[in-house]
């Protein structure tokens, strides 16, 4: 391996995308460093594992902690989320935070200045999977703090950070896989940076990425088919229907159950996923979060010429109504997110769409 390298750092990625503002001050770079420090030291964590002993569950000799969505807290989670407050909150950058596993918004301590952005995260996505060894991930988006915020200093509130996905000024996960990656959109295309071990700095590796339109892959939790609604039956039965079928083409299917390790592969060589609104759990439209999961995921997705939708409208129009609001996300190459769109405004006649499969049909009622 040699030292001279002509790839950039992601300092200098950041430096040559503020030229295109020149009145920028700068905290905008800072505080996505400050971001890139906390992965780093995730990473770090996750890599260690039991060695560090950070396995499991939190707390768990005090019968473990429940976080605001009901789901047991994992020991990384909880640390992956004081990392990220502890990287982010004394620059001067944030005028709060808000995370998954935070009920409330996060205020920034006296002791620090406070700045003009607000961050939303999710810690580690996929922390169900730590305990196996599968890839999990940090997501992260980037909005402006409200005009009365900035110039009052005052305390943050949940109705500040309610605002649509298309409002970002940025957003980015961290992926925890064989290789440490950051994926970032600014709002000018979508860049990957693998982390170099040795320098311990992001490189940029992936610059410009851009998802097939097409594809022959999907991604679903099958074991909830009984409670999808029939245009996401009808989708599934037509990719399992494969060249039988009124596709002509056969279809493969994935299913990570870490959001973020199927994003990567979807922006890496197409795909669509699904977690659509079902009817398992009817006060829940959804099982992924709104703030810190569909709308950072969103903005990279369509920045990179893909689609991002709730299965009926594009994500990034959806206007938040709560900090923990759950909802259902249809994402990856555009075609297909279309089709399924499509299939949500056609009236609901799968048996004579599709009588093939009628008597055959997995996923039959
Ligand atoms: P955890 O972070 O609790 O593991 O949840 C991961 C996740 O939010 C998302 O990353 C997965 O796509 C989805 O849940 C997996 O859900 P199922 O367990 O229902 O497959």
């Amino acid at each position: 391996m040699t030292l001279r390298s002509n790839r950039s750092t992601l300092t200098q990625f950041l430096i040559e995308e503020r030229r295109r503002f020149p009145s920028a001050s700068g905290d905008f770079n800072a505080l996505i460093l400050d971001v890139a420090l906390a992965c780093k030291g995730i990473a770090r964590a996750v890599a260690y594992g039991e060695l560090a002993g950070v396995m499991g569950n939190h707390a768990a000799a005090d019968g473990g902690s429940v976080n605001v969505q009901g789901e047991t807290q994992k020991t990384l989670d909880v640390l992956s989320n004081d990392v990220f407050m502890q990287r982010t909150e004394w620059a001067g950058n944030l005028a709060g935070m808000a995370s998954e596993e935070m009920d409330l918004p996060y205020q920034i301590p006296a002791q620090y200045p406070r700045g003009n952005y607000l961050i939303v995260f999710d810690p580690l996505d996929g922390s169900s999977n730590i305990d196996v060894n599968v890839s999990v991930g940090s997501i992260f988006s980037i909005l402006r703090a409200p005009k009365d915020v900035m110039e009052s200093g005052r305390d943050v509130v949940e109705a500040d950070f309610l605002q649509p996905g298309a409002q970002q000024v940025a957003a980015g996960y961290a992926l925890y896989g064989p290789t440490t990656m950051l994926v970032l959109t600014v709002g000018d295309g979508v860049n990957g940076f693998t982390l170099d071990p040795n320098l311990g700095e992001f490189m940029l590796t992936h610059p410009k990425l851009s998802i097939p339109e097409d594809t022959h892959e999907f991604a679903i939790n099958a074991s909830n088919a009984r409670f999808w609604e029939a245009p996401v039956k009808r989708y599934v039965d037509e990719c399992l229907a494969g060249k039988t079928g009124t596709r002509g083409k056969d279809f493969n299917m994935r299913w990570i159950a870490s959001m973020v390790a199927e994003a990567h592969r979807i922006l890496m060589r197409g795909g669509v996923f699904m977690y659509p609104r079902d009817t398992k759990d009817t006060s829940k439209p959804g099982r992924l979060r709104l703030l810190y999961e569909a709308n950072p995921v969103g903005m990279i997705m369509e920045q990179a010429g893909g689609r991002a939708s709730t299965g009926e409208i594009p994500m990034l129009t959806v206007q938040p109504t709560g900090l923990h609001q759950r909802i259902g996300f249809v994402f990856g190459s555009k075609n297909e997110v279309e089709r399924i769109e499509r299939y949500h405004r056609e009236p609901v006649n799968v048996e004579l769409a599709n009588p093939l499969f009628a008597e055959r049909s997995l996923f039959r009622d």
